[in-house]
């Protein structure tokens, strides 16, 4: 057995083959083979599926060690949160989603201008440039489900803690998105950009400061194949533009117009339904083209603090916002507009 500080590290269970490093507070295990880099059991990480520094920083979504998702976090810039999302609610959503297929693949499909959506009571279908796919944007406005996940209890708390509390909370975006075979999305953003939101940690006192963390969910399995999500771990950091993304414009390309996958350094994200990657949208990221059949499911939702109007203005019905909690409202709508009293 390994001590560090307070945390025991238990060897047994977690790691045959390799080696163990101690750091303070925190104890690692870098193993020669993915085999042996999987995390069982352990009495110091009860919540970690697999962590090493070659794979994807997993964490079950009631992990309470709040120092470890911390590092996790900062480190990588993103974080998989496992069976994040209740099963009903994934059923709920993709029944929706069904509901709704005319819209994707069929009669619906077309609207009436070439770069309008089409409006389903509040939701309007959108894509963000065709290879993408289609997204069904303002999502929150078409049922029940759709506002839980505006506070789901497996992110709410991290999300507004990394955001910082006395920034409070907004919803930049919310959308489904449907990607099918030969959709990607381009390869975008990176730690160099001088956007706004696109900031990690106050510049000078290392607090939490995100101006944008984005919740990407699996509403089915995604493998390889299937279009996966695709990031740079630890880009958001970085100072120089990826160097696909600096041929222009003294790197202020936004996005490239190629599979993100194809992009150097990019990496695969694998998730079960109900798993989510969540993200600092500072990160250099986008997704690899889906080789397979059949389509990608995601719902997307982007928080940033209250100061930032949502990206594409869709202005919260009457009766959404009669509906949702006082605390999913001051997400919604944290600062409501002010008007003169009517006069008679
Ligand atoms: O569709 C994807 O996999 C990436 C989505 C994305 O770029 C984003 O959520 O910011
Ligand atoms: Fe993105």
């Amino acid at each position: 057995m390994v001590t560090t500080g307070d945390r025991p590290c238990w060897d047994e269970n977690v790691c045959v083959a390799g080696n163990w490093v101690s750091l303070p507070k925190l104890c690692m295990c870098l193993c020669e083979t993915q085999e042996t880099n999987v995390y069982t059991t352990g009495q110091s990480f009860p919540f970690i599926t697999r962590f090493n520094f070659m794979q994807e920083p997993i964490i079950t979504a009631d992990c309470d060690d709040e120092y470890l998702v911390d590092y996790m976090f900062d480190l990588h810039g993103y974080l998989i949160l496992k069976n994040a999302i209740a099963p009903e609610d994934i059923k709920a959503i993709n029944h929706w989603i069904d509901d709704h297929w005319a819209y994707v693949e069929g009669a619906a499909e077309k609207g009436p201008r070439e770069s309008a959506g089409q409006w389903i009571g509040n939701v309007e279908t959108h894509t963000y440039g065709g290879a993408d796919g289609l997204n069904f944007q303002n999502i929150i406005e078409s049922g029940e489900v759709f506002e839980k996940l505006i506070d789901y209890p497996a992110w709410i708390d991290r999300v507004r803690r990394f955001v910082n509390p006395v920034n409070g909370l907004s919803i930049h975006e919310n959308f489904i998105t449907i990607r099918g075979k030969g959709g990607y999305i381009g390869p975008h953003c990176g730690g160099h950009l001088p956007i706004c939101y696109m900031t990690f940690r106050q510049a000078n006192t290392g607090d939490w400061m995100v101006g944008q963390i984005n919740m990407l969910m699996a509403l089915t399995d995604i493998g390889p194949g299937d279009g996966p999500t695709t990031l740079i771990p630890g880009s958001h950091k970085a100072r120089f533009p990826h160097p696909v993304l600096a041929n222009n414009s003294g790197g202020m390309v936004y996005r490239g117009d190629f599979a993100g996958g194809d992009a150097i350094g990019m990496k695969e994200l694998y998730m079960e339904a109900g798993d989510v990657a969540m993200f600092t949208d500072t990160i250099t990221h986008g997704s690899a083209k889906r080789e397979n059949d059949g389509y990608r499911r995601n719902v997307v939702y982007r928080y940033s603090p209250r100061f930032i109007r949502s990206r594409f203005h869709y202005v919260p019905s009457v009766g959404l916002l009669e509906r949702l909690t006082e605390e999913r409202r001051q997400i919604i709508q944290p600062i409501p507009p002010r008007m003169p009293v009517p006069v008679d």
